[in-house]
């Protein structure tokens, strides 16, 4: 037979960085469900409010055996059932429910949300039930039996559903509760809305029996000339052939599975994905079963000193703040456009880097930013003061953060992980955090991990880094409102900074508010005139700062938070955006601009 130029099966007994026990870390969520065969379950799904529970829990509080996941009929006209999801409201998914019906505003608690669908299932295939994000907790019924819960609003979660599908007719009800806990992660005060609901894509996804389930393909840290990855395949034996295939760099090389992972190791020297070019290339991997389909960027994201380095070159993160607010309409983002709007306004900004704060935004966000060329600072909502000294809220805390990594892991454009923002100085908080940190590299030694500091008041001599948190990150995010919560606007154009690390920092905040179209003098808070001159004056402190990495300045459009009641000034929108949530652009956004496309830093 003749012999297939560039396949080359090898054999692997160790990889140089990859860890044996990373693949095992990871959340087990199958990876890439764009390359998979998907059911959508979007759109109008029924509806009950239960503030009370009662769908739940009996009047003894004593979970009910037959709750609303029951979706009960009445068989005859004397049954007694108080619900009934075919007469009821109903509410998009995905979406969240805040936005949609004016009664449910400020609500928090739970909606129990039921859909219908029509599904039978092959012999030969498995089926899942992915749900990319439900804000807060659901617990998920399949035909009146309960299949699972999540906790966490923010990252995507599945249940095999094979053997419990029906032929035909079958329902989902799923409760969800939004309900504030101090154990939570967030906790209870937060300046972002609570949206409620299934607020992210819902799907069935088909695979084959033996298929592969999750893969990391990527340049180990700082070498550019291999790549390296593995592939775990669920139902696979050991012997199989998995085939990884670059055709534009002319690879394809097979691999043999072993306890159901095959690893790789391809010399190869990829375009590095850069912002100028972010160049990805088609990866493709095959089983005997299954075959998916990835773009995946190659690129090195490395410190020196107080330098960022981007495939070995210095880089300076010109970047914005950014919250998974829609724009126009508010409320969650829930659609790849509105993603693409936001990202759009971030790049004529002059961005080449966003924070996407204060939590995992969705995977078409980091995908489109990903082709647009932005850096990306993804986060975990360690927020503030959590329960560091509650094991249960470090267990939380720790499954997002293996959540958001399993599914982004593979985005060239993600180079930060983020663990936590402003928390308090304390034992406790500096050993949640670092165990966090040791999770992460344990997951991913490739990127680089970063925590947004509290740094909001200062000295006459200027303001030193030295929280301890600052020893266990890689780049240090400080959060300073020079000009708005503290000091005055002209102030802060001769504030100083010092630091304790030689480390690479970033302003990850910096800001303050205005309501488009208010005008006034640069001393009136609230004017488009106040808040341009509070970025004129930060800027001014930036270019003195030569530790300075980068800045992402507070934030790019306003967003809705209850903490923001100030009528017809906030109206429950925190007014620290560049542009209106109606896409108004206020005049601090082009002095940013000026300061991205005009300096050449
Ligand atoms: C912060 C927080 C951010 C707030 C912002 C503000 O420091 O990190 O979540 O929204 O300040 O506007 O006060």
């Amino acid at each position: 037979m003749k012999l297939i130029k560039n396949i080359v099966l090898v054999l692997l007994t160790s990889i140089s960085t990859l860890s044996s026990a990373q693949e095992t870390e990871f959340s087990k969520l199958l990876q890439n469900i764009d390359s998979r065969e998907k059911t959508s379950l979007n759109g109008m799904w029924d509806m009950i409010v239960d503030p009370l529970e009662n769908g739940y829990y009996n009047h003894r509080l004593l979970p009910k055996e037959k709750g609303y996941f029951s979706n009960l009929q009445m068989q005859t006209p004397a049954d007694l059932i108080e619900y009934n999801f075919e007469t009821s409201l109903q509410l998009m998914v995905p979406g969240d429910w805040n936005t949609q019906m004016d009664k449910l505003y400020y609500y928090e608690g739970t909606v129990w949300y039921k859909k219908d669908f029509n599904y039978t299932a092959n012999n030969d295939e498995l089926t899942y039930l992915y749900f990319e994000a439900v804000n807060y907790e659901a617990i998920v019924y399949l035909n009146g039996e309960r299949i699972g819960s999540h906790v966490g609003g923010y990252t995507p979660f599945q249940f095999e559903i094979t053997n419990k599908l029906k032929k035909g007719n079958n329902f989902i009800v799923v409760k969800v509760d939004n309900k504030r806990k101090l154990e939570n992660v967030p906790t209870v005060n937060q300046d972002w809305w609570n949206y409620g609901g299934i607020t992210r894509s819902v799907h069935l996804i088909t695979t084959p029996k033996s298929h592969i389930t999750d893969y990391l393909i990527q340049l180990p840290k700082g070498n550019t000339n291999t790549i390296e990855g593995w592939v775990s395949v669920k139902n696979g034996k050991d012997g199989n052939v998995v085939n990884l295939s670059i055709p534009e760099l002319n690879k394809s090389v097979n691999s043999v599975l072993k306890n159901g992972i095959a690893k790789f190791s391809i010399k190869a020297n990829p375009t590095l994905w850069e912002p100028k070019n972010p160049k990805t290339y088609k990866v493709i991997l095959k089983t005997l079963t299954n075959k998916i389909t990835d773009n995946i960027g190659f690129r090195t994201i490395t410190t020196d000193g107080s330098k960022i380095l981007l495939n070995g070159k210095k880089i300076f993160l010109k970047g914005i703040s950014i919250h998974e607010e829609a724009p126009f309409k508010t409320g969650r983002v829930v659609s790849k456009e509105e993603c693409k709007i936001l990202l759009q306004w971030a790049k004529e900004l002059g961005c080449n880097f966003i924070r996407l704060a204060h939590y995992p935004h969705s995977e078409a966000m980091v995908k489109e930013a990903e082709k647009m060329g932005f850096m990306i600072w993804s986060e975990i909502p360690v927020y503030w003061t959590i329960q560091f000294d509650n094991k249960d809220t470090y267990a939380n805390a720790k499954n997002q953060l293996t959540e958001m990594i399993s599914r982004d892991k593979n985005r060239a454009s993600v180079i930060l992980w983020s663990m936590a923002n402003e928390t308090p100085e304390g034992e406790a908080r500096l050993s949640f955090i670092e165990n966090l940190a040791k999770q992460t590299r344990k997951l991913d030694n490739t990127r680089l991990i970063t925590a947004a500091l509290d740094t909001q008041g200062y000295g006459d001599d200027g303001n030193l880094i030295e929280d301890p948190l600052g020893k266990i990150v890689d780049v240090i995010g400080i959060n300073n409102y020079c000009g708005w919560y503290a000091g005055a606007v002209e102030t802060c154009s001769k504030l100083k900074w010092a630091s304790a690390y030689n480390k690479p920092m970033i302003m990850s905040e910096v800001g303050g508010g205005a309501l488009f179209g208010m005008h006034g003098k640069e001393k009136e808070r609230w004017t488009e005139e106040y808040q341009a001159e509070l970025y004129r004056t930060n800027i001014e402190m930036m270019r003195n700062i030569d530790f300075m990495a980068g800045l992402s300045p507070w934030v790019l459009m306003d967003f809705r938070s209850a903490r923001r009641p100030l009528r017809r000034i906030q109206d429950d929108f925190n007014r620290k955006g560049l542009i209106s949530e109606q896409g108004m652009k206020k005049q601090a956004f082009f002095v940013l601009q000026n300061y991205y496309l005009k300096e050449n830093k």
